[in-house]
């Protein structure tokens, strides 16, 4: 059999990306799947990469078509990854491959793909969407003020009064569809509001602003079709402010506790949200549902990722590993509910 690895992307989160496909195919199992390249530049053009019976020696291999210089002869229409006997693996994080359109596509050209579908996967990806959603199943949220671009260019003040009468400063600014911290700023003032305000518009035209809190960020791995498991929480341990881009990638000055030294209550409460939030979204294959929780441990649900980052040195994968299931057998499980979820809806 083969897994077709989509991988790269338009979003700001293309970088990202190949490195969590550089993870996948280190720890796929060789002598089960052939693992076919398809890279998809930052501007949208599929590239048909190689055919690996074995693991790569280098990360080279997943950069032979970096950038839109690669060459002309590769490119495929993006219909032409389809073929029997195979799997798609959307490595893809962000618009555009975590929001519910690759998965449509692969839906449309009939083809079984791992992780969530159409409507989760979109449902995920919008923050003001997912508030909406898990709002009508009582999970706890940090007050927000969702404002679209419209409503903010016909009224900037309006939109100042309404953030300011229900929230209080500092403030988080957040483009509704995006990930990896890119566009997300935190405001102290009304100033810094609107320039965050103009940063966040930068990504999407649907922003949300949410109050900040002071908090642990909690994560768990969820994994399943309607037999949803859950890990044990971790916690991303900060020694910055603000978890952003920087901190994410590229400093690497966060480290990880798996599991969390939270209360017992505050493991199983965090735990019984992502299950009940994983099936309200309608999730499949995998998620990673994240949480603040406070020093007076109130938990709040922040947000629920379908494609989280997959590194070997990612939350996701670590949090299961750590549950005695390792990275190679987390993708074998991951291709089963695929093709799980696939033959079900045949
Ligand atoms: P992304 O999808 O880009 O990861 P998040 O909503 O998770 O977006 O925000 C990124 C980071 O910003 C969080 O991990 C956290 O460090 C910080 N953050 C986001 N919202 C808040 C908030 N309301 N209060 C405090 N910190 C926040
Ligand atoms: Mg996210
Ligand atoms: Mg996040
Ligand atoms: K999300």
């Amino acid at each position: 059999m083969k897994i077709i690895l989509l991988y790269g992307g338009q979003s700001a989160e293309h970088d990202v990306s190949i490195l969590s496909a550089f993870s996948v195919l280190s720890a796929v199992y060789y002598n089960y799947y052939q693992v076919q390249l398809v890279y998809i530049t930052k501007d949208g053009q599929w590239v048909k990469g190689p055919l690996l019976n074995e693991k790569p020696a280098s990360e080279e291999v997943l950069h032979l078509h970096w950038g839109s210089a690669g060459d002309t002869d590769k490119l495929i229409q993006p219909c032409q990854i389809k073929e029997e006997d195979a799997i798609v693996l959307p490595i893809l994080h962000g618009p555009n491959g975590e929001d519910g359109t690759i998965q449509g596509f692969l839906e449309t050209i009939d083809m079984p793909y791992i992780g969530a579908g159409v409507m989760t996967s979109a449902g995920c990806m919008d923050k003001i969407m997912t508030k909406y959603i898990l709002y009508a199943v009582d999970i706890p949220q940090v007050p927000y003020v969702p404002v679209l671009k419209s409503q903010w260019k016909e009224n900037p003040k309006k939109i100042f009064e309404q953030c300011e009468g229900t929230l209080l400063y500092p403030m988080f600014v957040k483009p509704a569809n995006m990930g990896s911290s890119v566009g997300i700023t935190k405001a102290h003032d009304r100033e810094e509001l609107q320039q965050a305000l103009v940063e966040a518009y930068r990504y999407d035209s649907r922003v949300v602003i949410e109050q900040s809190i002071e908090a642990r960020e909690i994560e768990v791995a969820i994994l399943g079709n309607e037999d949803v498991r859950t890990t044990l929480p971790g916690e991303i341990v900060k020694d910055v402010a603000f978890y952003d881009y920087n901190s994410k990638y590229i400093d690497n000055n966060i480290k990880m506790q798996i599991p969390a030294q939270i209360p017992e209550e505050a493991q199983a409460k965090a735990r019984e949200y992502a299950k009940i939030a994983y099936t309200t979204l309608g999730g499949s294959g995998l998620a990673r549902c994240d949480f603040f929780l406070t020093n007076k441990n109130e938990l709040f649900l922040n947000e629920v990722n379908t494609m989280p980052g997959f590194t070997q040195f990612s939350m996701y994968p670590s949090l299961w590993e750590k549950t005695g299931l390792p990275y190679g057998d987390l993708i074998e499980e991951l291709i089963q509910l695929g093709l799980n979820q696939y033959n079900q809806k045949k």
